[in-house]
């Protein structure tokens, strides 16, 4: 029996099924914990999400940027745009099953092995983030989404918008969920830049990684495992911070951790 972690999927569908061949993933016995952005912009998102629809008792995810992105063409509350590959998905006869799944998945996750605990998440938090306030606004998010989907959505893509609605820390729950699912470079103010995709060594004056933090949330059994930030290749140079998204949809790999011992597998993108 062994957990791992796998980073972005985003639809390749076939390099998932080579990494789980490679750790002899074991739906009897194994569990996968995935770090969100299963779909869009690869060949396969339908395959990869009724794989893990298929195996959730095994298999689980948080949610990323593509996935709400996702929810949203489907809610009607936002168009396709040029580079998404969703249409497999979107045309599925049995779409509404796998969205309404989607909808009930969390943006934070606890998982515990022996001593050890980490916590995933797609793209990162804030550095006065606990994981009190984390578990807080996971839970008002999937409410949220759970009670008006349509709203929520559209909420949470409306870019152009500051939402008015703050919670206790002073930010709104679309800030969290921008916090959550698309940070990459942030400011001494926690001010997102969320244009910036690049690699740490362009980062611009002012913006650093929001890992290069002290992070609240650090402790000594706590590790943080999270996906979204392909440009890293996995690397954040920081014990116990794991970046995971390794751009298999960039033609790179395919990155599984195996939580136990921190051992890591990967297969290479198949061209
Ligand atoms: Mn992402």
């Amino acid at each position: 029996m062994a957990n791992y972690a796998i980073g972005d999927i985003q639809g390749c569908f076939d390099e998932y099924s080579l990494l789980l061949n490679k750790i002899k993933f074991d739906s009897k016995k194994d569990f996968i914990w995935l770090t969100g952005d299963l779909i869009n912009r690869g060949p396969a998102s339908l395959s990869v999400l009724k794989h893990v629809f298929d195996n959730r008792k095994a298999i689980k995810t948080v949610l990323g940027n593509h996935d709400l992105h996702f929810l949203a063409v489907h809610y009607g509350v936002r168009k396709l745009n040029k580079f998404d590959t969703l249409s497999d998905l979107l045309n599925f006869q049995d779409i509404d099953e796998l969205a309404k799944w989607l909808t009930k998945q969390p943006l934070v996750r606890e998982i515990k092995i022996g001593k050890k605990e980490f916590i995933m998440v797609h793209a990162g938090f804030p550095k006065s983030a606990t994981k009190k306030s984390l578990t807080e606004v996971n839970r008002k998010i999937r409410k949220a989404i759970k009670n008006n989907p349509k709203k929520t959505l559209k909420m949470i893509f409306d870019h152009n918008r500051k939402a008015p609605k703050l919670l206790k820390d002073k930010k709104s729950l679309k800030d969290w969920v921008d916090w959550l699912t698309r940070v990459r470079a942030v400011d001494e103010n926690e001010v997102m830049d969320l244009r910036f995709k690049g690699k740490k060594s362009e980062l611009k004056d002012n913006f650093k990684a929001w890992f290069s933090y002290d992070l609240k949330i650090m402790k000594k059994h706590r590790s943080v495992l999270f996906g979204h930030w392909a440009a890293l290749e996995g690397k954040t140079n920081i014990e116990r911070i794991h970046a995971l998204d390794t751009g298999c949809v960039w033609n790179k790999k395919l990155t599984a951790m195996r939580l136990e011992d921190g051992r890591k597998f990967s297969v290479n993108k198949i061209n």
